[in-house]
């Protein structure tokens, strides 16, 4: 475990609390934040935690909070119990509570817990203490500044952009997880000094939120062309992927020349997932993580959605490695922690899957070149807005 060397030049901060894990949305509920503790065993099996700072993250508070959220959201989130909901019936339609958006027991404390690490995380980057700050609790996309959404109730990646422009002119987000980063887009809709980009899977009415069409480039405002859209059908797969990510990836930096990169990690764009629609391998998301690394900005890394926990697991640990910039091998370790619960990753041979396979094709592949090929145009029509 020790051999894994701390790569010189650089350091890699990992941000956690595992005070989040004991947290349920409900049995039937797609989220489940035990999926950070399989993700926390796995980076710890394989020794990555001695390549790494390691932080017990604090709880955001309030004011932490209320840069981005309004006062009365926060207040009724803080105060908010499956007990007195009946109290404030009222609130809890307003702010959009409901199905995607339990109340649960801890919410607050749950809320507190993953931004607290993102604001941690964050202060860790702006005061030079890390090159490439991870948490993987956090990267809550679809929260409003006074509306729950999406599973998401807090938006720590706001929070985490907005300390960044202090430090910052101009900061780059982008968005792997299958669904659109809405919250993070609107939030920054005014502003030149935010560019955000999302890869997902667009279908009006049909895949949540709706959201992200390649024409949905910001209001005509200083924001005008700094949200770009990457709207994707079913069943995309690896080569594809890689091809679209570098092609419009390396354009927008060369365009828009950001000081610090946000990179939300959602793992629901991986094969196998139980809400996505695409056919990615761990392999190819983590080559996003790799190319925004070898960018050599300022970087926080974040998670997201993730709805198979072991597939979960497996792609946050291959990202934390790429982060240190360690090989693992392809063998899960021997003593591990709920061992079993990766076992269900077998082949038609019954053979485990290689840790970078997620070995899922259930997804039609709805793509073709020219489809890819459009939407590289259509962003590099845009960024041809984009003045200095
Ligand atoms: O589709 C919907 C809404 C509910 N309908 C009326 C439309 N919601 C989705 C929400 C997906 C949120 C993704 C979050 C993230 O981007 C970031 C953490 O990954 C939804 C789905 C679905 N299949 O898309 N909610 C649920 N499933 C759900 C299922 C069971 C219980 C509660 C929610
Ligand atoms: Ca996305
Ligand atoms: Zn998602």
């Amino acid at each position: 475990l020790n051999e894994i060397e701390r790569p010189r030049g650089y350091t890699v901060s990992y941000h956690f609390n595992p005070e989040v894990e004991g947290h349920h949305f409900g049995k039937l509920h797609p989220m489940k934040p035990w999926r950070l503790t399989l993700t926390k065993q796995l980076v710890m099996s394989y020794g990555l935690h001695f390549a790494m700072d390691n932080y017990v993250s604090l709880k955001a508070t309030k004011e932490d909070m209320a840069v981005f959220h309004d006062r009365d959201y926060l207040e009724f989130l803080s105060k908010i119990t499956p007990e007195n909901i009946t109290t404030y019936e009222v609130d809890h339609e307003r702010f959009n509570f409901g199905e995607d958006c339990p109340v649960f027991d801890g919410l607050w404390d749950y809320c507190s817990l993953y931004s607290g690490a993102t604001v941690d995380a964050v202060r860790k980057l702006t005061n030079s203490q890390s090159d490439i700050a991870i948490n993987w609790t956090g990267g809550l996309h679809h929260a409003k500044k006074r509306e729950a959404s999406g599973f998401c109730y807090v938006n720590d990646i706001v929070l985490a952009i907005i300390e960044l422009l202090r430090f910052h002119p101009r900061v780059l987000y982008i968005d792997i997880d299958v669904h659109h980063g809405d919250g993070v887009e609107q939030a920054f809709q005014s502003t030149n000094r935010v560019m955000t980009v999302s890869f997902h899977k667009y279908e009006p009415a049909n895949f949540f939120p709706g959201t992200g069409a390649a024409d949905e480039t910001g209001p005509n405002n200083a924001g005008k062309h700094h949200s770009l859209n990457v709207p994707l059908k079913d069943g995309i797969d690896d080569d594809q992927y890689i091809y679209l990510f570098d092609e419009i990836i390396g354009r927008v930096i060369a365009s828009f020349r950001p000081a610090a990169i946000v990179l939300q990690c959602g793992a629901d764009s991986l094969g196998g997932d139980r809400l996505g629609k695409f056919n990615l391998n761990i392999r190819a998301h983590g080559h996003c993580v790799e190319f925004v690394k070898r960018q050599g900005l300022p970087l926080l890394i974040l998670g997201g959605g993730g709805y198979t926990a072991r597939n979960v697991a497996r792609l946050w640990c291959h990202e934390t490695a790429v982060c240190v910039g360690a090989n693992l091998n392809d063998e899960l370790p021997q003593h591990i922690p709920y061992r079993q619960r990766f076992e269900g990753a077998k082949n038609g041979n019954g053979k485990m899957y290689p840790v970078l396979d997620t070995g899922s094709t259930r997804h039609e592949n709805e793509h073709d070149l020219d489809y890819l090929n459009s939407l590289i145009k259509n962003v590099t029509e845009t960024l041809r807005y984009l003045e200095f």
